[in-house]
Formats: C-alpha cells, structure tokens, sequence
C-alpha cells in the first residue's frame, strides 16, 4: 500500500462534455481491404468511441460475452493480415497456453509502416525533438519505409534470419524505433535495453538473449550531458563473446569513440550499401515481436516475451480509446523505449495508427522546467502521456513554467508508472490540462503489453487517484491474498488479478516458461496475477495501492529487492544486505538498504560511498540506494529469516506499528535500528 492513495472518496470531477471531443468520421476511409473478413468488418459496424459510461459498459459487455465477436472486428478494423485468422484464442490461464489468432500471419513493420507511406508518404511519423532546444526534425511516413528497409537488409546480410534476436541499446532517438521496426520486418526478435542501464547489466540482457547482432550510438545526449554509449556496450560485450556485429548510429561524431572493425559497422556506412527497399517477412501472429527484460521478485531479470498479433492490436486498440486518437493528432509519450510504456505508446501504438509521435531526447528540465510544456506548445501536441514523479518533480517548480505555453492544442493527458496522488492528479488536471481535457491514469504492466485498467474520454467520470475500469476484454478480480477466494461486490480489497487471457499478455519469460508459470499463473490458479494490492470502491472504481511482492517503483521503474541485494554483496566488505522500499515524496519509492559489513571492514563515509557506487555499476544509475544504512546487525527470525518488514516499517517511521515481533530472535536491536534509521534521514 503506498501512501500515496486516499479513500476514495472527496473529489470527483466530470471529463469534459463529449461534444468537445473529436469523433471518428462518417465511413472513414481505409486504404484497402485486405480479407473477407475485413471486408465484413468494415461494412457491417465499426466501434465508436463511447461518449457515456452505458457506452462503455454496452462495449465492454460486448468483449467479455461475445469475445470472439469483439476481437474478430477489432483485429480485421486496425490490422491488416497477409493471412486472416479463422478462430480468435484458444488455451487457458491455468494452463498457460494462451494463444490469440493463431493461424493468422502479419507483418508489424508493414502495419506500422507500408500502409500509411502508401496512402500518404508525407504523413509525419515522429517528431524528434533533440536534447537541444529548437533542433526539433521530423520524419514523415515515406522517410521512415525507406529507413526501415535499408536497416533491414544492412540486418539480412549480417545472416539474421527470423526467430534471431538483436539487443538495441539506443538513446532516445527515431533511429531506436528504426531499429525496432527493421527487426520487426524480417520478423527478428529485438530486446531494447534501457540505455541507463550498466554494461553488466547490459551483458547479462545479451547474453539471456543470445543476441548475435548489438545496435547501438556512439554517445547519447541527455540535459546536454554526453553519455558514452558505445564504449558502456565495449564493456559489455567483453563478456559476451558471441556477439558478432555491432552497428553504431552516429549521434555525436565524438572522436573518442573506440571503433572494432570488423566487428563494430558504422549505420551510415552500412545503409548507403543497400537498397532502400526490403520486402516484409510474413510471421505467425503468435511469433515473438520481442523480448523485455523487467526486474521479478528474484534477482535474475525477466526477459518477458511479446508476441505480434495480440501485441500490437493490443497497443494500437488501447491507443485509439483510451487517447482518442484521430487523423491529424500528434501524440506524445515521454516514456523511453527501453521501457514498456516506450514500445506500446512510442512506437508500436502510434505508427498502428498511423499517427505522429514524438520522440523526445531530453529531459524535463533542460535548459528549463518548461520543456514539456514548450514541447506541446510547438508541436501542437493533443495527447500527452507521462509519469506521476515528473507530474510530482515539475509541480515543484511552480505554474508560471506550465502557465506562459499555450497548451490549448492538448485533449487528452495520460499518467503511467505508478498511482497518482490526488494532488499531483488535480495539479495536472487543472493546470496542464486547464480543467479542459480528458486525464487518464493507466494502469498496466510490461507483462500486460498494453492499458489494462484506465478511464475513457468522454465516458468515464474520474475519480483523482483511482484508475477507475477495466479496459474491453479485461476481466478482473481482487482475491483474498491467503485463501485466493474471490472477493465479489463492492468495497472490497485484496490482490489484483485477471480472470481470462486478453490478446497482449506476455506469454511466458525467455527461456525460462516455469518462472513464467510460478510468477503469474500458478500463485492463484485460473488467475493472471498482477503483483500489485488493489481495492474496488463502493462504486465500483479501482484502486492500486502498489506492489505485494519485493518489488520497488522508483519513478516508474521497477526494481527488485534482490537485485539490488546481489549488487551490494559483490562488494568484498559486504556481510549481509536487506533492500527495502521507503516512501518517497517525488519518486513515489526510493531504495533503502541496510548492509552488515565482514569483520575486517570499518564502517565509515568512504566505504558508504563506495557501496552505492557498486549498485550503480552494477546495474545502472536508476539502482541507486537513496539511503544506505550500515548496521551490526539485521532483524531476523530465529531461523535465521531477514524479516524485511521490520525495516519496511522502521524506514516509514511507522515502528510503533511492527505488529507481532514474537518471531524475532533478538528484539534489542530494535531500538538500535531505529536510532540508526534516525539519524540517516
Ligand atoms: C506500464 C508500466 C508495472 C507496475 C505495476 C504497478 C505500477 C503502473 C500504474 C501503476 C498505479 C498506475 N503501475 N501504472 N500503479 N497506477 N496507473 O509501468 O510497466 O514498468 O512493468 O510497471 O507499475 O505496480 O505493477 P512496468
């Protein structure tokens, strides 16, 4: 439970009236008609955006009691097929075989790319905005087909063929979704690994993965700090040797970047030997589009694996409704690719559409807290999706910075990563959003692929801090967490878990389909479960209230325990460590760790520092311990168990409420613990 929920309860405010909201037009026209069954798709109905929760609920009903009806319509309306599916899912969730339009085949690339560069090769497709002000570029439809293509054949005459995966370790840049999509067309699996992350962290991701082929830029560049790309994957790659190429896009042209021919291949160079055409490669809808890796209750990361056809009907569906998208709409994710939100919400959902979207390099801060709000003003950005602890950080810095941009062109704005606090929600509402547009606070995961709880524009009434309903086709329930019963009705609170397979859930973890089964299938049988506690309020609206399993959201970002944990005991004066979550203002959680040193070690200010370099070297900047506590000795239960929640509480300054200690083998420290906790914060 975070605490940054409320009851649900005080405020409640209306979207604006539907009226204000655009509506899909009369017999929108589609390229072309690609199956019979599109065809009949196409001529008999076409879901409309509900303007009214009877709306809502008259569709949502539809995608839980007739889900073959509902996903045939929706699959043939947003994707085109090489090969149409005949029968829609098939598989269960307690046996963990899901699979959605099985016999189907598609190419991604194509329905990202093809199909609006053929109608109109002018469409914008991204709007980069550099991490320098006033560098903004775009890149239109027809630009993007010929930059897709020529990357894929620079990838077929490496000898990638489909089923290959290739790591992408990119900055945020059109070239990472370039990338992407050049895997997608040759039907290779691509895992993006998120450029913050170390090289070891990076290697272990390779090497999961067995990727052959690494892309990736000589530097990135983030609130004009250059960071050093290529040399952090050089690093990586001494241990994984299996590795044969790495493509270079040349960000910075720095003169400092080491180059290992033959095995390092400059983009630049590598495109202008190839056609700028490649046709796309046919794959089963059920074929891996790609691989990302997220932190899990253990200290291995997971590399979750998405499939094509469900993935990106998924993406492009929840797109469509939950931001209301339509022709001409320029939308904005500010998430990274290297995370979930960035596949979905960057690059997959939008190019669907056929949409605009803007990648953008910076940071939310540089040169000034009115970047994000200078960035809508000058692209005319009419959705806007971020994370809370930026909505958190930016409040800080006061309205004048929101208030002097014209932010008239917005329409929507999203929230993603984390529960929003009423505040913060209220904060974006009225001052991003001028009391004028929709605000939708998704709820969802890496695993989910897509939106699986979030409100509608212009159906939905919002409650602040409440994801409020289930996307179509998402079947939930709250269960006990001991007994694992349904809990029916309203007012009720529990764990979060989905009843039935929907088409963009993860469908087992790389390598590894026991982890996948143990960590989401069997806790509760029949049931996805989420990981997370949530409660449904008298009226119905849902309630995250945060992680059940040892898992931190810092700033969105998910981090395990143990993870954290395995770093700290790589350093040589480390005896013991414990990683907990502390409640923190900006970034929601922070890390907390408590470390026991060997004998022979002294604790002192040095040797602190240098075991937070350690977790950052080791996994990455994002792993950084905002709190690192050196102790003689760690709660424990006389078998030998840390109890975690001891410190859990001590860290909350809740330790008058530790609840029952009679399993603690040495209650004295308690008050050490205490004292020692004290004086650090
Ligand atoms: C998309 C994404 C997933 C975890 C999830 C939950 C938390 C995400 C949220 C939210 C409350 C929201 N989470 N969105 N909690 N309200 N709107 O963030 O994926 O990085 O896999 O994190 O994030 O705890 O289980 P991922």
């Amino acid at each position: 439970m975070t605490s940054d929920n409320q009851e649900p309860t005080a405020q409640s405010a209306a979207y604006p009236p539907p009226e204000r909201l655009v509506k899909p037009e009369e017999g929108r026209e589609k390229p072309w008609i690609s199956s019979m069954a599109e065809y009949s798709a196409l001529y008999n109905e076409s879901i409309q955006q509900p303007d009214n929760m009877a709306e809502y609920s008259a569709l949502y009903n539809e995608s839980i009691q007739q889900p073959d009806k509902f996903w045939t319509r929706t699959a043939n309306e947003l994707l085109t097929w090489d090969k149409p599916f005949t029968h829609v899912t098939q598989g269960s969730l307690k046996e963990g075989n899901m699979a959605w339009f099985s016999d189907g085949q598609l190419n991604i690339s194509y329905n990202c790319v093809d199909r609006w560069a053929i109608k109109d090769p002018n469409r914008v497709a991204f709007v980069y905005e550099a991490d320098e002000p006033g560098q903004a570029s775009k890149v239109t439809y027809g630009e993007l087909l010929s930059k897709v293509c020529s990357l894929a054949n620079v990838l077929h005459s490496f000898g990638l063929r489909k089923g290959d995966t290739v790591a992408i370790y990119m900055p945020m840049i059109p070239e990472a979704a370039v990338a992407m999509l050049a895997c997608a067309r040759l039907g290779l699996v691509h895992t993006v690994v998120f450029a913050g992350f170390s090289s070891a962290s990076l290697a272990e991701r390779v090497a999961d993965a067995r990727c052959r082929v690494v892309i990736t830029a000589d530097e990135g560049l983030r609130g004009s700090r250059p960071i050093r790309t290529k040399a952090i994957v050089d690093e990586a790659l001494k241990s994984c040797p299996e590795v044969e190429r790495v493509l270079v896009f040349r960000r910075t042209g720095s003169e400092q970047v080491e180059f290992n021919a033959p095995r390092d291949v400059w983009w630049h160079e590598a495109v202008a030997a190839q056609r700028p055409y490649c046709s796309p490669v046919p794959v089963s809808a059920e074929d891996p589009l790609f691989l990302l890796y997220t932190s899990g209750s253990t200290g291995k990361p997971k590399g979750v694996v998405h499939t094509s056809g469900g993935y990106l009907l998924g993406a492009a569906l929840t797109l469509k409704y939950v931001f209301d998208i339509h022709d001409g709409d320029v939308f904005c994710c500010t998430a990274d690719i290297g995370w979930i939100t960035g596949h979905s919400y960057v690059v997959y959902g939008p190019l669907a559409l056929g949409s605009t979207s803007v990648v953008f390099e910076s940071v939310p801060t540089y040169p000034d807290a009115s970047r994000y709000w200078k960035l809508v003003e000058d692209h005319k950005i009419t959705q806007f999706y971020t994370a809370p602890t930026a909505i958190r950080a930016l409040r800080r810095h006061g309205d004048d910075f929101v208030t002097k941009c014209d932010l008239s062109s917005l329409r929507v704005i999203g929230s993603v990563g984390e529960p929003i606090n009423p505040d913060a929600w209220t904060w974006y509402n009225e001052i991003v959003g001028g009391n004028r547009c929709a605000v939708v606070d998704t709820y969802w995961q890496t695993e989910t692929g897509s939106h699986v709880i979030t409100p509608l524009p212009g159906a939905t009434v919002a409650k602040p801090g409440s994801a409020t309903f289930p996307f179509f086709g998402i079947e939930l329930a709250i269960l006990d967490p001991t007994t694992g019963a349904e809990l029916e009705g309203n007012d009720v609170s529990g764990v979060l878990a989905i009843k039935r397979s929907w088409p963009s859930m993860a469908r087992t973890i790389a390598g590894d389909h026991k982890r996948f089964l143990e960590t989401y299938l069997s806790p509760y049988p029949g049931y996805y479960f989420a990981g997370d506690g949530a409660s449904r309020d008298a009226d119905g609206y849902y309630w995250i209230r945060g992680r059940v399993d040892d898992v931190i959201n810092v700033s969105g970002h998910r981090m395990s325990t143990a993870e954290v944990e395995s770093a700290l005991i790589g350093h040589n004066a480390v005896a013991e460590s414990a990683v907990v979550a502390a409640p923190d203002e900006l970034t929601g959680q922070s890390i907390c760790a408590f470390v026991t040193l060997k004998n022979e070690f002294e604790a002192n200010d040095k040797l602190k520092a240098e075991l937070v370099k350690e977790v950052r070297t080791r996994i990455g900047p994002i792993a950084t311990p905002k709190l690192l506590i050196l102790v003689d000795e760690l709660p424990k239960t006389r078998s030998g168990k840390i109890i975690r929640r001891i410190l859990r509480k001590v860290v909350a300054g809740e330790a008058d409420q530790l609840g029952d200690l009679s399993t603690l083998s040495d209650p004295s420290i308690l008050d050490v613990l205490v004292r020692e906790v004290s004086t650090a914060i």
